[in-house]
């Protein structure tokens, strides 16, 4: 009984400090150096749907230009980084090949309609209040751990990301 109220203790004394850290992100806002990610989210997907999205706010604070070059989550397959253009009056999504590049001080926002986290082969559709971890990838090595938001469909802007063809 000592023993175990020993381990125990020890345990709470391994949480406390991660709880801390969870604390700092309070606010939905990561950062890992120079790089800050704020009000990272997503939207619930239908049944079968094998693809989600992820928008947020990526942000340089630093004198030196950052470059996203991919992300990964437990949830899909693969995720890729897209851009929105308008072609012949559809929109259309294009994969950044080459990465995104964000000028110090620069920021780019992810959003509907514009840049975004393409997730695809979802293992499962992605729930409302459900939160998505996705790693964004740099160029030089770093990564950024962040957690998508999945928000309910009727906080999204009238039209749907699904009639958008890649
Ligand atoms: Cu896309």
């Amino acid at each position: 009984m000592k023993a175990s109220r020993r381990v125990l203790a020890f345990a709470l004394l391994l949480i406390a400090p991660l709880a801390m850290v969870q604390a700092e992100d309070h606010g939905h806002g990561h950062h890992a150096g120079d790089i800050r990610v704020d009000n990272p989210w997503s939207r619930p997907t239908p049944p079968g749907t094998p693809v989600g999205v992820g928008y947020l706010t990526l942000r340089n604070t630093g004198d030196q230009k950052i470059t996203l070059i991919g992300a990964d989550s437990p949830r899909a397959g693969h995720v890729s980084i897209h851009r929105t253009v308008m072609q012949e009056g559809v929109m259309r999504m294009q994969p950044l090949a080459d990465g995104l590049e964000i000028a110090p001080g620069g920021e780019q926002v992810f959003k509907p309609h514009g840049h975004h986290l393409m997730l695809e082969q979802l293992n499962k559709p992605l729930a409302e209040g459900e939160r998505v971890p996705v790693t964004l990838q740099f160029r030089g090595g770093q990564t950024l751990q962040v957690e998508l938001q999945v928000r309910s469909l009727d906080a999204a802007e009238p039209m749907d990301h699904s009639g958008m063809k890649h």
